[in-house]
Parts: C-alpha cells; structure tokens; sequence
C-alpha cells in the first residue's frame, strides 16, 4: 500500500486489517542533514535540512524554481477535531507543507479518563486516544512519511491516573513523542501528588524503552498564570523537577526536551521579556532539547493577532534555540482547530525559520547588556527551590500553594493551587512492595524480584507485549453508534455519489468562514452581519471574531456558518486552464526571437492603468522578458495603432478597452481585424484584446487572435505572444 499524490488517502484502506498492523518504526527522529552542501535552487543556506520528496512549497516558492527548503528544527502541528478519520486526512496536509511532529492534542482533558478506551468514540474537540486511534493513525502516518520522504513523529500524552497504562499503549504502538510530567497530574488534573510521581517513574521508563521523547509541561503554568511573566522564576523551578526526576529514572537527555514559552506578548515590551527569560533558561538547562511554543496566554480570536504573536515567538527561537518548534493553530482562541489554520501555522514557522537562516552569524544578544536580569532571575528560580526544600520538599509546597501564585517570586500573594499530599484523586492507592514483588514485564520501574535464573523480568510468561506484539489484544468498537464506521456510513455516500460540500474540519462539515465590513458600531455590525448570513441562506451563523476598525465608523466581523446543500462534481464545469510558459522559457525565446508590440487602449477609452501593468516591468509586465513596446496613450483610432505596427515593425497589437457599453468593444475589435485585412497585413500581426470585461471567446469570435480578461498577469500575454510564434514557426 502506497500513496499517490493525487488520490486521496483512502481511510477505509487503513481500517482495513488494523488488528494486525505493526508500526514501522519505533522511537523519535531528528531532521536530517542536508544531503547536498545546503544548497537549494540557486542559493546557499546554512540551517537547513535534507529536503522533501514530495511537499507544498511557501507560497512564493514559483518565483524561486519551486524550491522548498526545510529548516533545521522539527516543525509541530497540532491535530486533533475530534474525529481521528479526518484528522489522518489533515496530517498529510501538514505533512506536506513542512510538519514532522503531528501532536494529537485535545481539548476534553484525555487525563479525566481514569483507564484506557477502546473504539473510536468521537472526542469533544479533540480524540481520545485508544488504541485503535492511534493503530490507524500511526498507520496514515507510515504511509504519509513514506510519501514525503521523511519521518514522521506522532505525539500525544501520557497523563491522568491511567499514565503508565497510557505509555505501554504508546510504547506498543509506535509513538514517537508524548508530554509527561507529573507535576501537571498534580496541579491541573487534581490526581494524588504521590500518586502522580510514582506513576511517572513507570510511565518515564516505558517512554525510555522505546525512545519516546519527552516534552514537560511547565508551560501550563504559563497559561494558567494570572500574569504569564511572574511565573518566570516557577517555570524554570518546574523544568527542574521534571528534567531532574526523569533522568534519575533513566531518560536518555536527549529525548528530554523542555517546552518553552515566552512568557509575554504585546503590547508589554514583550520581546525583551522573553528574550531574557529564553536565555536563561537555555543556559540553565545546557544539556537538554527545547521544544518551543508560542504563547497561547493572551491569543484573542484574531487571527493577524495571532501569527504575529507566532512570527516574533520564531525569532526568539531562532536568537536562542529550539530543536522543536511548535505550531499551534494561530487562531486558538477560538479553540477551532481547521484544516487552514494548521497549514498556515506550519507555513508561518517554515517561512519564519527559512528567512532567518544564518540570522545568528550577523545578530546575537548582548548578553551583556542582559546579564543583570539573567541573574535577578536565576537568583530568584534558585531561592524558590531552597523555599520548597525549607518547607519540606515538594509535596509539602504544593500542600502550601506555592504553584501558580500570582506574585512575583519571593512575593507570594496567598492564591496558588493547593493539593493535599494525602488528599485528591487516587490517594492512598500507592503502597510498598513485598519483597517478593515480581512482575512479569521487561520495562519496569522500581523493585521487582525476579525469580532464581531469570534474566528478563517477563522470560516466564514468554515475553511481554512489548517484545511480542502479538500478543497485544485488539479490542475493536465497543459502541454500536459511537463509531468510525457509522460515521463513515453517511460520508461514502456522497463520496460515492461525488458530492462536494466544502469543510473545515470534518467531511461535510460544510462550514465556511465570511468575512465582512460593516459600516457601523460593533453591536450593529454583529446583528447586521448574522442578518446578512440567514439571507445569504446559510445556517448557524456565528460570530467567531471582531475587530473594530473605529467605534463608530465600522466593525470588521468573521462569520461561521453552514452550507446546507452539496455541489455535484461531475457538474462543474472546469475552464479551460491556461498554463503558461515559464520566465525562463520565454525571456530565451525573446532574446533570440527579439519582438516589438505597439499598445493602446482603444476608441474612446481613457482607462490606461490595466494596459500599463501588462507593459511595465514593475508589476511583472511583458517588458520583464525583453519584449519591446511603443505605447501610443489612450483613445487611439484603430487605424494609427496599425499603422504605428507597421512602423514600428511590431508583431502584435495590444488593444485595451474597458467600456463595453453598447458592445463598444466588440465593435472596436471587429473594425481592427477588418483594417488589418485591408491594409494586407493580418497575417503578419498579432491582434490581442485585453480588459475586464474581455472573455477569450468572444474576442476571438470579433476576430482578434486572444482576449485576456480579468486577472490577467503580463506574463499570460507573454506567453500567448510567444507560444503562437512557437507554433506558427514549427508549422513553417
Ligand atoms: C502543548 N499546545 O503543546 P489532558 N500532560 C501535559 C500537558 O501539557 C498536557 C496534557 C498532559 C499545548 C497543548 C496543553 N497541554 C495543550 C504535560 C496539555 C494533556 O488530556 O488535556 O488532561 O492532558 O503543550
């Protein structure tokens, strides 16, 4: 099984025999090196990465020979509507434009389930990870890396009372990457603190025995703060604790990787903040991996608000270091993961990074300068361990509420989280082992009296899942309604039948965004703007975001609804599509076929700035190829633009007409045509209409060679000029 670039990922291909699917690999990848000297296309990079079979390059790739240089750090997309069979569909998207960590997040905390599930029940915003999830997803996966030539990491998390079940699951299945951290447990998931460090030894063991890289969770801290930088001091005491605690278990460091956040955003001087922060924190914690996200504390529902926070987060980055760097969906806010928005993280992080290339070579922090706030906060990170230690170690603090305070440490204003070392969910549940404790498994924390003569922990019962998955136990759907297969049911039928509905998370979904100005006061403009989508004959219309452009003038306000209908694809008619010779082509045509045009716009037409954006260099014009011209202004008799052609020696004639009151303008090209005939001189020359209002047809219908309408790019007509004296000179 393999995939075709343009055929769509068959779902029902990869549900098909899951109960025996084996994961290809196992463990995290790094990017690798750059085959080929960094270079790519005509320029010469320095942190880049070996590039891509198959992807979708920056949208101004076509200008640079369609080159799609991938940075050095991995790129996330975070992926998870709540639907695994659409979420595979938006891995491959991501996949595509430059992501190779697909993390699985959720909204519905997955660590309120407190065992594994089963199935595929439908997640609320977000998938809850059974294995059949993660069988098929990982499975999409394999066939996705495969297809863009480069591994793919899968993510999720290893949290919530099930932790430890959660990791062998993730261990047998091939994933590659998952948060955990106890201290999250602990504060915002209410689990028994003993509890909660006991399972993250089992838990951390497993992830270690199948090179699961670790990210923690400190940033939690940052977007549950009531003001993100004055827990700077607290985030890095809770890097400490996981990073220290998980290599004492027996992480490899270089699968522990710390998640990072800059604390602040505009408009607090945001960058100085976060640059001080994010210096100290890789100087303290030297022998780790950085994962970096963007700040999520303060996105609104802005979506501009949102990649700029994004942008200026890479550059922070990039000025320090990120082995990892995340995308969120940029319009988190809103909590709607789309398709879109994804694409357009992943793309924000792969432009960012790719400008910035060598960026350190030329600029870097002067550490000097920043050296004395450095230390206030690395004074203060280190004075909050001591406290913790003074009061009696970590479960005591948390008893005490030292987390999440919203002072600035030593401040304390008294409203941290508390937890009960022998209180919350799960307490008491942790209790010694017998001396004659054994368990029959290979990757284990802690005690285990293996019998006389064993070697490996799980040799009696003859190996363990983990060494033989085969033995694993595939339970399929244990819901009769709630399952991929009901939900499939209603999707094949109008795949069958090729109905189209458009979608921005779900198959058929059929939401779509509007976006729409309303001349008046946010209230007005929110009112008028449902008003306008109920007669548009949309349904649910929502608000989903307003931007006020002057309290009084106008309101900018994005609007969700649904289309309640499906479009038939066979019923489309597809234009005809115009596909253009390249620059390179034509400016070599051009310079050993050198050719002249004369242009105006004709009868009685003042309207010059369409004709001259076709001639002028600066917007892409015909001139861009070395095609000469002689404009001759605007309201030229038809008869001087032929007789100009004639002088010149032009080859073709460029009439621009915009008025088509009365047919004017057909008028104008029929005249043209038939003087050209008279003068003996239609063959020679090329006549070309162009205008708003021009279709192709019914220029050639009037007897021009072309007409060019709407949208129409210097390099169209280029093209069309060039390719007729191709084919005129190969019918010679
Ligand atoms: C991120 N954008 O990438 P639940 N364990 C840890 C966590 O940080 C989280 C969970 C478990 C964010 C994603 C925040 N992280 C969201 C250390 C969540 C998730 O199933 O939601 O309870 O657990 O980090």
């Amino acid at each position: 099984m393999s995939l075709e670039s343009t055929k769509k990922l068959d779902v029902d291909d990869i549900l098909t025999d899951l109960a025996h699917y084996r994961p290809k690999r196992k463990g995290w990848h790094w990017r690798e090196a750059h085959p080929n000297g960094k270079q790519e296309g005509s320029y010469q990079y320095e942190e880049i990465s070996k590039p891509l079979s198959q992807s979708v390059p920056l949208p101004a790739g076509r200008y640079f020979d369609h080159i799609d240089p991938q940075p050095q750090e991995i790129i996330t997309a975070e992926i998870a509507s709540g639907r695994f069979e659409d979420d595979i569909r938006r891995m491959r998207m991501a996949a595509w434009h430059g992501a190779d960590h697909i993390m699985v997040i959720r909204t519905l905390g997955q660590s309120h389930f407190d065992g594994l599930i089963e199935g595929t029940p439908e997640g609320t915003g977000g998938v809850p990870i059974t294995r059949k999830e993660v069988r098929a997803t990982r499975k999409a996966l394999d066939l996705i890396e495969e297809e863009v030539g480069r591994p793919i990491n899968f993510h999720s998390y290893v949290s919530g009372i099930a932790g430890p079940e959660v990791a062998v699951l993730f261990a047998e299945e091939g994933v590659n990457g998952a948060h955990q951290d106890p201290q999250y447990n602990v504060l915002y998931r209410g689990i028994n603190p003993i509890r909660s460090f006991v399972d993250a030894a089992v838990a951390k063991t497993l992830m270690a025995s199948a090179d699961i890289l670790q990210i923690d969770g400190a940033h939690n801290a940052n977007a549950s703060s009531k003001v993100a930088w004055k827990v700077m001091p607290e985030l890095l005491v809770q890097h400490a604790i996981n990073s220290a605690f998980s290599v004492r278990v027996g992480m490899d460091k270089s699968l522990i990787s710390l998640s990072t956040v800059p604390p602040m955003t505009s408009p607090s001087p945001s960058f100085r903040l976060n640059f001080v922060y994010a210096l100290t924190i890789r100087e303290l914690f030297k022998e780790f991996r950085f994962r970096a996200q963007m700040n999520t504390r303060y996105i609104e529902s802005d979506l501009f608000d949102a990649t700029r926070i994004h942008v200026l987060d890479a550059v922070l980055s990039r000025l320090t270091q990120a082995d990892i760097q995340s995308t969120i969906t940029p319009d988190e806010g809103r909590n709607v993961p789309w398709h879109i928005n994804s694409i357009r993280g992943v793309e924000t992080a792969k432009h960012t990074l790719v400008a910035m290339d060598g960026m350190k070579k030329y600029i870097g922090p002067k550490t000097e300068v920043l050296k004395d706030e450095m230390r206030d906060l690395k004074i203060r990170a280190i004075l909050y361990m001591e406290d913790i230690l003074e009061n009696g170690g970590y479960f005591e603090a948390v008893e005490k509420g030292f987390f999440v305070d919203s002072g600035y440490f030593p401040e304390r204003n008294g409203d941290g989280i508390t937890r009960k070392k022998d209180g919350e969910l799960g307490a008491g549940t942790v209790v010694p082992r017998e001396t004659d404790y054994y368990a029959p498994v290979c990757h284990h924390y802690g005690y285990n009296a293996l019998p006389p003569g064993v070697e490996r922990a799980c040799d009696p019962i003859g190996g363990c899942t983990l060494d033989h998955p085969e033995k694993i136990q595939f339970v399929d759907e244990l819901d009769e309604n709630d399952n991929v297969d009901v939900r499939r049911a209603t999707v094949r039928e109008s795949e069958s039948k090729g109905m189209l509905k458009p979608e921005v998370e779900w198959k058929n979904d059929g939401i779509i965004q509007l976006d729409i100005t309303i001349p008046d006061n946010p209230d007005i403009a929110e009112a008028a703007a449902l008003e306008i989508a109920n007669r548009l004959g949309l349904e649910e219309p929502t608000v989903i975001s307003k931007t006020i452009l002057h309290p009084a003038e106008a309101t900018y306000v994005e609007i969700k609804a649904r289309v309640p209908f499906f479009v038939d694809r066979s019923a489309l008619r597809l234009p005809e599509k115009n596909v253009t010779l390249s620059e390179e082509e034509i400016t070599r045509y051009v310079h050993e076929n050198p050719l002249r045009v004369v242009a105006g716009t004709v009868g009685n037409d003042e309207h010059s700035v369409g004709i001259r954006e076709i001639l002028d260099i600066k917007h892409g014009g015909i001139e861009k190829f070395g095609i000469k011209y002689t404009y001759l202004g605007t309201s030229v008799p038809v008869e001087k633009m032929i007789d100009a052609a004639i002088e010149t020696n032009s080859k073709a004639i460029l009439c621009s007409m915009i008025i088509t009151h009365n047919d004017v303008h057909i008028e104008e090209m029929r005249k043209i045509h038939q003087l050209c005939i008279e003068k003996g001189v239609r063959d020679r020359l090329l006549l070309i209409a162009g205008g708003t209002q021009i279709k192709n047809e019914t220029a050639v219908q009037a007897g021009m060679d072309a007409g060019f309408g709407r949208g129409t790019k210097g390099i169209d007509v280029a093209s069309f000029i060039v390719k007729t004296f191709q084919r005129k000179k190969a019918g010679d």
